[in-house]
């Protein structure tokens, strides 16, 4: 009974031991962010949005090669004036760079400015306007134009 007792305790002071020594070793680390324990990834991805805090990006991005999977993401700037030029839409790359406690982007650069707010044109539908607004001052040579030049004489006379 008593070897058995005491292989327990042992074990357990083991187990004590090591996690202290971690915790230790972990907490030496933190104090000491040096550069070796910053990793960082180019990425790139559409601005969805800038957050009030002037800081804060949301970023639609794409998969971060061993990193991350594309995904919808809010990112900090470490220098806020990087976001200054940027718009929902917009087309970005970036560098990420993270350590074990936080994360922040940088060299922010824009590939593609967003698209004008107003919708676009839609350049097939306003030419065969076009083209029947043409037509229409000129004889009607199917049955179809007169109905409509008829129904339009109709409903304006
Ligand atoms: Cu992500």
């Amino acid at each position: 009974m008593l070897p058995h007792r005491m292989i327990i305790s042992a074990v357990l002071f083991g187990w004590l031991i090591s996690t202290y020594v971690n915790s230790a070793a972990e907490s030496l680390a933190s104090s000491r962010p040096d550069e070796a324990s910053v990793r960082s990834f180019a990425a790139r991805g559409v601005v969805k949005e800038l957050k009030g805090d002037g800081r804060t990006v949301v970023v639609s991005h794409e998969a971060i090669t061993n990193y991350m999977d594309a995904m919808t993401m809010p990112f900090k700037a470490k220098e806020p004036q990087e976001l200054m030029a940027l718009r929902p839409g917009d087309q970005v790359m970036f560098r990420l760079s993270v350590t074990d406690t936080e994360s922040w982007i940088d060299e922010i650069s824009k590939i593609a400015a967003a698209a004008p707010p107003s919708p676009m044109p839609v350049p097939r539908k306003s030419g065969l306007e076009e083209r029947a607004g043409e037509r229409r001052p000129s004889k009607p040579t199917t049955i179809r134009c007169s109905i409509t030049s008829s129904l339009t004489n109709w409903a304006s006379g």
